[in-house]
């Protein structure tokens, strides 16, 4: 197989698409229904990294002994797809919830004039998609039964994360006072490092049917750290990135979030900061915002960032360094996830 590339993939949605298409049709979907759905894939998809898509091929690559087969890098491709595109339907319903203005440098699907509440409707559609993709291209495959699992088990850890993160948010939860570091952890672990690098870790190894027990372990046990340092660079960045570069506006702050810079600023705050912080934090003000920002910058968040950042990508080296390869896993896997955390790419 000769090296994949971007275009690849490209040419693997554009096949996908027309399967579901396809098969829309043939249930008898009016095909401007069906055109609609094929926009709301195509434009929910583009824009993004297609991290999650590499994770599963790569993982895949460094798995195996032999080269992937050609039939073997396609279907691995179909499931990298399969995760972007339930991570799509996560993002519009995330979006949403979250108040948000703008992703991958484009409005938000349900900010669209001719969209709006139907963008909820079409994130289940998006989300039912990869079981109909699962059943039309797998359904022969040993591990079948297990990887429609993976996809449903990813949807209820992501959804069961989205309701502490916005519990824990409500102006009806009981303030700064009840947000802690483990309430955190249990957020991010769920919402974030599960599906984004759990599940295009654990994949491969489903399909290529080298999931033992201990290797699922010791994959979760990674996935977590590096998604860990996933989620607290994307609340980092949701204060202090750049929206030409993430694509969008940060919107933590206004939205009351349990998130690594309220957290870090709390642990760190004199009694006269934490007074601004309880009155302005969750405020939609702008000059209330800023208020808080001068108290983040005062207490130099950037600085524990990075200092957090080179913390946490060295124990996850040491992590990745003691993995167990007894069973056909093999370090690599992570070493080439590592390599690509560069940027926001949720
Ligand atoms: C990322 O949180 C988590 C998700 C996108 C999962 C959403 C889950 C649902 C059940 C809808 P985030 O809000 O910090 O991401 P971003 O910063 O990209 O908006
Ligand atoms: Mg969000
Ligand atoms: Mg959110
Ligand atoms: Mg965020």
């Amino acid at each position: 197989m000769t090296k994949i590339a971007r275009p690849d993939f490209d040419a693997t949605l554009a096949s996908l698409t027309q399967t579901l298409v396809d098969y829309f049709l043939s249930i008898g979907l009016p095909a401007e229904a069906v055109e609609m759905y094929k926009k709301c894939l195509l434009l929910n998809t583009q824009g993004g990294k297609l991290h999650r898509c590499w994770t599963v091929l790569d993982t895949a690559q460094a798995l195996k002994v032999d080269a992937l087969t050609t039939e073997q890098t396609q279907d691995l491709m179909v499931l990298g797809w399969l995760v972007e595109i339930q991570n799509a339907a996560y993002l519009i319903w995330d979006d949403i919830m979250d108040g948000s203005e703008t992703r991958r440098g484009q409005p938000c699907w349900y900010r669209r004039d001719e969209i709006g509440l139907m963008s909820i409707n079409d994130g289940c559609l998006l989300a039912s998609t990869v079981f109909i993709v699962l059943k039309t291209h797998f359904k022969d495959h040993p591990a079948y039964h297990d990887l429609v699992e993976v996809f449903r088990e990813t949807a209820l850890q992501i959804e069961i994360g989205q309701s502490y993160d916005l519990l824990t948010a409500s102006p009806h939860y009981g303030g700064l006072s009840q947000f802690t570091k483990e309430k955190y952890e249990f957020i991010i672990e769920r919402k974030t490092a599960y599906y984004t690098s759990y599940t295009p870790m654990s994949l491969p190894l489903v399909y290529l049917q080298l999931a033992t027990p201990m290797n699922l372990k010791e994959v979760y046990k990674v996935a977590l750290s590096l998604g860990q340092y996933y989620q607290v660079r994307n609340d980092y960045l949701d204060v202090y990135g750049d929206p030409k570069q993430t694509g969008k506006a940060g919107t933590d702050i206004q939205e009351n979030k349990l998130t690594w810079p309220i957290l870090e600023a709390l642990d760190r705050c004199n009694k006269d900061q934490r007074l601004t912080l309880e009155k302005f934090y969750g405020s939609q003000d702008d000059q209330e915002v800023a208020k808080v920002l001068a108290i983040f910058d005062e207490l130099n968040l950037k600085n524990v960032f990075e200092q957090w950042e080179n913390e946490k990508i060295a124990s996850t080296i040491s992590m990745i360094e003691s993995i167990d390869e007894s069973e056909g896993l093999k370090k690599d896997v992570f070493n080439v996830f590592l390599a690509k955390l560069d940027g926001d790419a949720l």
